[in-house]
């Protein structure tokens, strides 16, 4: 096994994982949405929950916008708030999934009016994109049937293909668009955007700066997910993750939390297909909700876990592997996997972030910061934040 050696140091210095703005709302089940004190109100509250996160770990630099759950009039004034709080704004997300319009669908639906909004929601993204600065337009299209008959699934297809023709149209040379896919939910007979070959059906017909999102809770149980990522990386698709944990479904837990196992095989394909080269197209972003645990806290786990298998997939000898593999020596080939898996990293990645000037133990020093008590007590009265804004 090796070291983390000179060029595993550059890919951890280069590591960025992207918070998205949501994660520090209340969250809940359709049970309940339990609040806590010192939820963010607002967009600008979100960011300097964010910012602790990035102040802490150095892994989390930028964070995601959902519009228009974070409606602002002024997206440069934004960006720079966000510039002083030391993060930058990054990928914007639509949303067609909370107006009645798009009960049927949205950049699919049949009435082009309906259709036509979409689209011009989408342009509007575009807009913010420009004025702070983002790369990605992501799009997850809540569109899909729950009946047999229900919908024409390949009239749906052409419409959504024009629809998306039309929003990439409006990028400029620097901005990219990004399919997220989903294998059910809302709907449950079809979607829209079912899987990652429908994504890439897609986002090969729009051009060279298109490209799959894969968000890991996403899947059908048992899913080789590694398996998808080696692919789109191979056709120079993969665009970015939407990092969580599933037990069940689309549950959003802590990515790493679930199966540590499977986020070290992604994380291992992600580096034997370039994904860490710079130049790579590969972004890494969290799509997870904290509903019952702090949600600062819980975004430094995250950010943490996703550094720790990082370290561990770059402690694979590929030269070994290669080797063992050509030989057909299958379990030696397994061992060096399972060697690199089972080393734990933390002491060393304790003793890397101390070099840089950052906290051995991030958890920690968050808790002794006093931040989470201080919003407690400063953000009274106002409306705290949920899924939803
Ligand atoms: C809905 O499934 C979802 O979790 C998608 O993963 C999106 O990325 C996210 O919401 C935000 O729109
Ligand atoms: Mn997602
Ligand atoms: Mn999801």
């Amino acid at each position: 096994m090796r070291e983390l050696d000179a060029p595993a140091r550059d890919v951890l210095a280069a590591q960025a994982i992207e918070l998205p703005s949501w994660a520090f709302g209340n969250a809940g089940t359709r049970f309940k949405v339990f609040s806590t004190p010192g939820t963010p109100r607002t967009i600008q509250e979100k960011l300097s929950d964010a910012a602790q996160v990035h102040r802490l770990t150095g892994l989390a630099p930028t964070v995601a916008l959902h519009i228009p759950w974070d409606l602002v009039s002024d997206y440069g004034e934004l960006a720079r708030y966000a510039q002083d709080l030391g993060v930058r704004l990054g990928t914007i997300n639509s949303n067609t999934f909370q107006d009645d319009d798009y009960k049927l669908g949205s950049l699919t639906h049949t009435d082009e009016r309906i259709r036509r909004k979409a689209i011009d929601h989408h342009l509007a993204c575009v807009d913010v994109m420009d004025a702070t600065g983002s790369q990605d337009l992501k799009i997850w299209l809540p569109d899909g049937t729950n009946y047999p008959g229900q919908g024409d699934i390949r009239g749906r297809q052409d419409r959504l293909a024009d629809s998306l023709a039309q929003i990439y149209a409006r990028l400029s040379d620097q901005q990219r668009l990004v399919l997220e896919y989903k294998i059910f939910e809302p709907y449950f007979y079809t979607m829209d955007v079912p899987d990652w070959g429908t994504s890439y059906a897609h986002v090969t017909a729009l051009g060279e700066r298109a490209f799959v999102c894969l968000d890991t809770g996403h899947h059908a149980p048992s899913t080789n997910i590694e398996f998808i990522v080696a692919q789109l990386l191979r056709l120079g698709r993969l665009g970015s993750f939407d990092f969580n944990s599933r037990f069940y479904a689309d549950d959003d837990l802590i990515v790493g939390a679930a199966d540590p196992f499977q986020l070290f095989r992604i994380l291992f394909e992600v580096l034997r297909g370039g994904g860490f080269e710079a130049g790579s197209p590969v972004r890494f972003m969290l799509d997870q909700c904290h509903n019952i645990e702090d949600k600062i806290p819980g975004q430094i786990r995250s950010v943490l876990n996703v550094q720790e298998m990082t370290a561990r997939a770059l402690l694979v000898d590929q030269e070994a592997l290669r080797a063992a593999q050509d030989a057909g020596d299958v379990l030696s080939a397994n061992g060096l996997l399972m060697d690199a898996f089972y080393t734990d990293v933390r002491p060393a990645l304790a003793g890397w972030r101390e070099e840089r000037g950052l906290p051995a133990d991030p958890m920690a020093a968050y808790a002794a910061s006093g931040y989470q008590r201080r919003i407690a007590d400063e953000r009274v009265g106002g409306t705290q934040s949920g899924w939803g804004a």
